[in-house]
């Protein structure tokens, strides 16, 4: 690598602090790639772009730094202190990388050499890290859910999904079938970014499109919905598509078509979903020994026959009149999670008056958080 004039010893402490900051942000990245998603080709990554970074970083770079002399490190901003979530930790980190090598790019244009050019494909991949990093959190918090919360239409619906989210849910639909649009995507907008705040997932049913305008985190589609390619055509490949199955010949055709999650029911016949014949406690038994992807029984299930969906192999399970009827939608969801967390050869031995540990109310964040749902 060519070393900048040395007549510009301001411009080498700039680079020398970006390569800095880009590496230190990249490390922060790498740990919850590590520690928290146990992602070893992410982790991977992240080392292979420290060193990248760490290769342009020359001794001639090193030898211009001059901490005692920076003007800014005494200079904070309040919001540096403290991390809302998570979330926020990383989407932060992410931005620092990122303008840090829009820095390197920058100003490594005034040397000759490739150190721009490296810079800006570092860039790129950073990018690429993020999004990959998004997936992964996703499919993370999807393959964990024991408990899915479809809702259905309530004048009070935030509130009980709120509830119902401080009570450890993590997975989230909005099903509205009467609504019109505008309500519907108003409604969604508000639910995503609640969901987002409890850092679990939002997916909306039936509607690609408005799954797309809401920025939710996937669709969920019914079998007459348009097919599993086309949802993921239009709201791209970081998404999750669900897909509803009622017997064995459907669940292979969602499995062939590549859906991130089905719905397995109705497992008993359900006010919810009038007209439509219950699947049976042997179709969850089927969906127990074939299904290769997460699955959620669904139809009628309640506190009084969830051990018999649980008995014939049912370990996640989706609700709509449980939770969103229940008086206390918070400790109904505590309870069912208790349980369904306890696996099957447990008898149920909490009650829904039996409180376990909430979720503390988060507060709001200053900044759209919905680009890293995380777990
Ligand atoms: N898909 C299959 S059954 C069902 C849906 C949306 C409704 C389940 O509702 P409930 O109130 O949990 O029986
Ligand atoms: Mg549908």
């Amino acid at each position: 690598m060519s070393e900048p004039n040395p007549l510009q010893p301001s411009v080498q402490r700039i680079l020398d602090a970006n390569l800095d900051r880009s590496r230190e942000g990249l490390r922060i990245i790498e740990e919850w790639c590590r520690f928290g998603l146990n992602d070893s080709n992410l982790t991977q990554e992240c080392k292979n772009l420290r060193q990248e970074l760490g290769r342009l970083h020359t001794p001639a770079l090193r030898a211009a730094r001059n901490t005692a002399n920076d003007v800014g490190t005494t200079l904070s901003h309040p919001q540096e202190e403290q991390r809302q979530s998570l979330e926020e930790l990383l989407v932060i980190n992410f931005s620092r990388i990122q303008e840090a090598l829009r820095v390197l790019e920058e100003y490594s244009k005034l040397m000759s050499g490739p150190m721009s050019h490296t810079c800006k494909q570092i860039r790129y991949r950073v990018y690429s890290l993020e999004s990959a990093m998004t997936v992964t959190n996703r499919r993370h918090i999807l393959a964990a859910a024991r408990l899915y919360l479809v809702t259905m239409p309530m004048p009070n619906l935030l509130s009980i999904v709120e509830k119902a989210l401080k009570g450890g849910l993590t997975l989230v639909q909005y099903r509205d079938k009467d609504s019109d649009d505008e309500q519907r995507l108003s409604m969604a907008k508000q639910l995503r970014e609640l969901c987002h705040r409890y850092e679990a997932l939002f997916i909306l049913n039936d509607r690609v499109d408005l799954a797309l305008a809401a920025d939710a985190d996937g669709v969920h589609l019914g079998q007459n919905d348009v097919p599993i390619a086309l949802a993921r055509q239009i709201l791209g490949p970081h998404k999750i598509v669900g897909r509803s199955t009622t017997n064995p010949k459907e669940m292979s055709l969602a499995l062939q078509e590549g859906a991130d999650y089905i719905g397995v029911g109705p497992v008993y016949e359900t006010p919810t979903k009038a007209g439509k014949a219950a699947a049976g406690l042997e179709y969850v038994r089927f969906a127990a020994q074939h299904a290769t992807v997460p699955w959620f029984a669904i139809g009628g299930i309640d506190p009084n026959n969830l051990e018999d969906v649980m008995s014939h192999g049912g370990r996640s399970v989706a609700m709509v009149r449980a939770i969103c009827q229940s008086e206390q939608p918070n400790l109904a969801v505590q309870y069912f999670l208790n349980r369904l967390n306890q696996g099957p050869e447990k008898s149920a031995t909490t009650q829904p008056e039996q409180k376990t540990e909430s979720r503390p109310e988060p507060e709001l964040p200053q900044h759209n958080r919905s680009r890293i749902p995380l777990r």
